[in-house]
């Protein structure tokens, strides 16, 4: 399907797309196109320790010397903005604008890292003795072992890279073994920057390749002071417990449910598009992709008819192809999983518009599917689990107390929203008593959000926080500092200690 030598690119050579046991496969006709290598378990004990020797001396370096490596970086995926999207669009699927622009999202997290290296502030605290002054220091923590999933190959990896090398840290990345080309090339197009700058210590970023078990090494191993993971609320289970029993620090962001109440005053033009890309982009695989949404019933009868007009006739079909707007799932597993859903759907009640096969008679070894609405009469078990396809459950609501509840009562909290002309409607969902997420937003979709704000969620999302505002915390130590420049020795909280010497 696609050329080796659009590879060679970004980097990768023939020779490393041959003969390992890990089989990639493009979703786009479901074929066979490379086989890389797994790591060793014991290969994976040695790119660790070499990491922890890198640690040792980039974090001697100042700061925002490590936000120029960043600012490099940035430069270099600019340059191959088109390339690593296309690689994005053929390894994941996604359509080729969103392959794009995720690689734009790594650039922006760039752009972020580099002004952040020159802000890694701490406070300074009054103390209440005198003579005395206090302040906190954020110092480098340790080796980074980041875990990530196939749907946002390389972003979200990128969220993490960047603050940690800012932030002092070597990285180790395990990629989905969905994704593995994608990984490898990020791996060379740094490999190329470190060059550029200069003195980066080797092996301050690191690719281990491998299932399961790869990532699992990594969370086990005590040398690793953070996990950032990314993946199904089923893997944060096993992966949070694993990492806290060796009191390391994992960040999670794990299965999101994401809902939207549409209330009366809704601009309804707005809510169509918002709902649609929200829902069928991606072909429904994003963390924040829209699951659930929740109509007032006065509205419900128009909305719903346009909604169904307008996933009926989305292009599905290769994300290569300008026009298309929903490439295939991932895999047949996917398609099964979604099918599933289906059918447990209809027996709970719901009335099922689309969610077909596609295109089975042009590429029978991949996976199209026609983006399915469920009318649900009720927010059923399967409403309340996370299907990763392109299935929107709709349900009525009459009071916004009533709306908000059954948004909440979910397990997962990553993103919601409410469509609203109502001030009092779209305060009261961002209060405290509105959504319980993690990302709340009013008159815009669940997904798609900007680098700058943190992002993650609550509940079995995880509670992690990556990308921007203070999410760089997580990739540091905090030391609290008292400095005494007086000639007493005054104790806290005036506790008198006569030791008579
Ligand atoms: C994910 O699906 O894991 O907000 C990340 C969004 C994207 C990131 C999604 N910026 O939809």
């Amino acid at each position: 399907m696609t050329s080796l030598a659009f590879l060679q690119v970004l980097g990768i050579e023939p020779k490393m797309l041959q003969g390992g046991d890990i089989v990639v496969r493009s979703p786009i006709d479901g074929a066979e196109f490379a086989r890389v290598r797994a790591d060793s378990p014991a290969e994976i004990d040695g790119k660790i320790a070499k990491a922890r020797a890198a640690f040792l001396e980039w974090r001697r370096v100042p700061a925002p010397r490590r936000g120029e490596l960043i600012r490099l970086f940035g430069e270099d995926l600019r340059k191959y903005k088109a390339a690593l999207g296309e690689l994005v669009t053929i390894e994941n699927g996604k359509i080729l604008e969103e392959g794009k622009g995720e690689v734009q999202e790594m650039i922006d997290i760039c752009d972020f890292a580099v002004g952040l290296s020159r802000q890694l502030y701490g406070l300074t605290i009054a103390s209440e003795r005198p003579g005395h002054r206090m302040m906190e220091t954020w110092h480098p923590l340790g080796v980074t072992g980041v875990i990530t999933a196939f749907n946002f190959p390389v972003a979200v990896w990128a969220w993490n890279f960047a603050l940690a090398i800012v932030c002092g840290n070597p990285v180790v990345w395990k990629p989905s073994e969905k994704t593995p080309l994608t990984a490898l090339a990020c791996q060379r197009i740094f490999e190329q920057t470190a060059h550029r700058f200069g003195a980066v210590p080797a092996h301050l970023s690191q690719v281990v390749l491998g299932k399961r078990e790869a990532g699992m090494k990594i969370v086990d191993d005590s040398r690793v002071p953070l996990v950032s993971a990314t993946g199904s609320s089923r893997m944060g289970h096993e992966v949070g417990p694993r990492v806290a029993a060796r009191f390391g620090r994992a960040l999670l962001e794990l299965g999101g449910n994401n809902g939207m109440i549409v209330a009366p005053t809704a601009d309804l033009d707005l809510a169509v598009r918002a709902i649609t890309f929200s829902a069928v982009g991606t072909a429904g695989q994003r963390c924040t992709t829209l699951r659930r949404l929740i109509v007032h019933d006065t509205i419900y009868d128009r909305l719903l008819p346009r909604l169904k007009k307008v996933f009926d006739s989305v292009k599905v079909g290769n994300p290569l192809e300008s026009g298309t707007l929903v490439g295939p799932l991932i895999d047949g597993a996917a398609f099964e999983r979604m099918q599933s859903a289906l059918a447990r759907a209809r027996v709970d009640g719901g009335a099922v518009s689309g969610g077909q096969r596609q295109l089975e008679n042009v590429h029978p070894h991949a996976h199209y599917v026609r983006p399915a609405i469920v009318e649900m009469p009720q927010q059923t078990a399967i409403v309340r689990e996370e299907t990763f396809a392109p299935i929107l459950y709709t349900m009525k609501y009459r009071e916004l107390a009533d709306a908000v509840r059954l948004h909440n009562d979910v397990p997962q909290g990553l993103a919601s929203c409410i469509f609203t002309g109502d001030v009092r409607e779209a305060e009261t969902f961002v209060s405290t008593e509105g959504s319980d997420c993690g990302i709340v937003n009013v008159n815009i979709g669940p997904s798609g959000a900007e680098i700058g704000g943190a992002f993650g969620g609550e509940k079995e999302t995880g509670g992690g926080r990556e990308s921007g505002s203070d999410a760089w915390k997580a990739y540091m130590r905090r030391a609290t500092n008292t400095i005494n420049y007086s000639r007493e020795l005054p104790l806290a909280q005036g506790i008198s200690f006569d030791v008579g010497a």
